[in-house]
């Protein structure tokens, strides 16, 4: 499933590695600085406990701590292609019964060198040193250890209501323009700052999860919550004088997603969270984080119908019909609406979609969810409120929407937009099955933009401008650039704005510009200037009328900057 993607302004190729799924990324022809490196496949925060299988006499023998090296490793680099437990999933299965028979020289020469079917060459881009392959081979030859479950008991146990309901204020306590703050993943700092959206004054900085992923925003707006890699999630109350964190646990030991209930008259009472490892989702209390409700995810591929022992949970949205959440299952291809209304007669409605689910976000309307199945090129259309499965659309190769941009195309009427990591186009996807239904759930148009490496589009409705990032490309012309179009006339090809020259952060690091934001207003965007953690950032500010910059944010604070949210448009799934 490898292919080699010549990008249009580019000489030189980008090589996606395995399946290109998304955590199954990997770029085999560098070695890199850190930020890129960072986009590989990892379960990054999940334990060693020291243990190890007992010694089989027919495999290479390897010491405890070689064998939790490896561990570490497989977690880090191979598990999201081939799956914690090995069974496979866009990467082959590596059990044992097959690595044994393959044998050490074969292991070794392949995690060395690589292969045409995807697997990224470890050993010769020296991400790898000779001693790791050497760990490595040995240890695909040992049974995989199980990470631990994580259930009720575990989360209760890191379960912490720091401030009760009862101690936190009934009215906004502070001077903040709460709906025009922005929280910003500080990724590598295990923190997010609150920034403000008029003054670009840092406001706060919390302590959060370990490699902190996205925030969403509960849809009173009071309560921003916060993901980690590490499944911990911050519920932080934007009442309080100083906002800070008023109830936290951890749903797991791996995790990307969180989300509050947004159904009128259920506002705020439930949040979810979606757990990479153990595959489940949560469903809590939605002002004290108290877990109700432990779903498993484990259970048939929606294809073949067989058995997948780590579905992970992608993407969670909540519905705005139903009492409902949306919630995506990645290696089964499912998605599955939970509906809260009796969480001791939960009732779960599963459609079959396609695999590979991984991030997406509402139409206009609220109604429609569009959701890319990033391996298989899908984005498959989930109506909300009739609760079916609209459609399946083929776009371009690997689409990475983040939540996508929805605007009025002069001809295609209202469509919803997609770029991509694997090609430099952007599909349009037409959402208006009333007044476009020759457009409505196809792949009304496409347009290029300036490579692939793509993972974030972004518009707003006061707007007329499409930005489109490339923090993957290879080309650092491009991945510290962003491609603007003028919605009404796209056909004119796009501006390209030097973001991190603007940052003026002189020559240290690779100052990949990732994921505009804008503010409430819709009268500028925001695009991080992601450098390594030891290197300096930046956001950069640009006027959206002019497209000329505004404002950079310097500060000592922003370390790895990466996903901006800001309240309002969080809030409303504004994009
Ligand atoms: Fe993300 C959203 C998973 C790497 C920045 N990311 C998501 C979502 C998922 C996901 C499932 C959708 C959540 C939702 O809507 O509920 N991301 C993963 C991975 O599995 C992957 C590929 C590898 C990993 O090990 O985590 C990965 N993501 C990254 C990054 O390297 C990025 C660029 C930088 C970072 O901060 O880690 C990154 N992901 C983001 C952002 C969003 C996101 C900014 C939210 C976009 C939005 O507009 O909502």
């Amino acid at each position: 499933m490898k292919f080699t993607v010549r990008l249009k302004h580019s000489a030189a190729p980008v090589v996606l590695g395995i399946g290109l799924m998304l955590s199954g990324v990997a770029f085999a022809q560098d070695k890199h600085p850190d930020p890129d490196a960072t986009y590989e496949p990892s379960l990054e925060s999940l334990p060693t406990d020291g243990s190890q299988p007992g010694a089989h006499p027919d495999v290479p023998s390897m010491t405890t701590d070689e064998f939790n090296q490896g561990r570490k490793i497989f977690f880090e680099r191979c598990a999201g292609c081939h799956g914690v437990l090995r069974n496979g999933a866009t990467g082959p299965a590596l059990t044992t019964d097959l690595t044994r028979e393959l044998g050490y020289d074969h292991l070794h020469a392949f995690i060395t060198y690589g292969s045409p079917a995807g697997m990224p060459n470890w050993g010769t881009s020296s991400d790898l040193t000779e001693d790791e392959v050497d760990i490595m081979a040995r240890y695909v030859m040992q049974d995989a250890p199980q990470p631990p479950e994580w259930g009720m008991a575990a989360m209760k146990e890191s379960w912490n209501v720091i401030v009760p309901v009862d101690q936190r204020p009934t009215k906004k306590m502070n001077d903040l323009d709460i709906e025009n703050l922005f929280s910003v993943t500080l990724r590598d700092a295990g923190q997010i700052a609150l920034i403000n959206g008029a003054t670009y004054k840092i406001e706060y900085v919390i302590d959060t999860g370990y490699a902190v992923h996205i925030s969403r925003v509960s849809a009173s707006g009071r309560y921003l919550l916060v993901i980690g890699r590490d499944a911990k999630v911050d519920m932080i109350d934007l009442w309080m004088k100083d906002p800070q964190i008023v109830a936290t646990i951890k749903v797991g030991l791996e995790a990307r997603s969180v989300e509050t209930s947004k159904m009128k008259g259920w506002e705020d009472k439930y949040t979810i969270a979606g757990a990479y490892w153990p595959p489940q989702f949560t469903i809590m209390d939605g002002e004290t984080l108290e877990p109700l409700k432990i779903v498993s995810t484990r259970g048939m591929t929606y294809d073949e119908q067989e058995f997948h022992p780590e579905p992970r949970v992608a993407a969670i949205v909540a519905s705005h019909y139903n009492p409902e959440f949306i919630v995506n299952v990645k290696e089964t291809g499912k998605v599955m609406l939970v509906n809260y209304e009796n969480l001791d007669a939960l009732q779960v409605t599963t459609i079959d979609a396609e695999r590979f689910l991984h991030d997406g976000g509402f139409d206009s309307t609220g109604r429609y969810f569009m959701v890319a199945a990033n391996a298989r090129n899908t984005v498959a259309v989930i109506d909300t409120k009739d609760r079916e499965l609209e459609k399946l659309v083929e776009v371009g190769t690997t689409p990475h929407p983040g939540r996508g941009a929805n605007f009025v195309h002069p001809t295609l009427g209202p469509v919803w937009a997609t770029s991509h990591l694997g090609d430099e186009t952007i599909a349009l996807i037409g959402t208006d099955p009333e007044n476009h239904p020759d457009q409505a759930w196809t792949m009304a148009g496409t347009v290029d933009g300036q490579g692939g490496g793509s993972l974030f589009i972004k518009t707003h409705p006061n707007s007329t401008n499409l930005w489109v990032d490339t923090p993957l490309n290879s080309e650092a012309e491009l991945y510290q650039s962003i491609a603007v179009f003028d919605i009404n006339n796209l056909d004119a090809g796009y501006e390209v704005l030097p973001i991190a020259a603007m940052a003026d952060l002189g020559s240290d690091g690779a100052q990949r510009v990732v994921q505009g934001e804008y503010n409430k207003e819709g009268t500028e965007i925001w695009f991080s200037v992601w450098n390594g953690k030891d290197q300096k950032s930046a956001i950069v500010i640009i006027d959206d009328k002019t497209r000329k910059l505004k404002h950079v944010i310097h500060d000592d604070r922003l370390v790895t900057p990466t996903g901006k949210f800001n309240v309002y448009n969080t809030q409303h799934d504004i994009y």
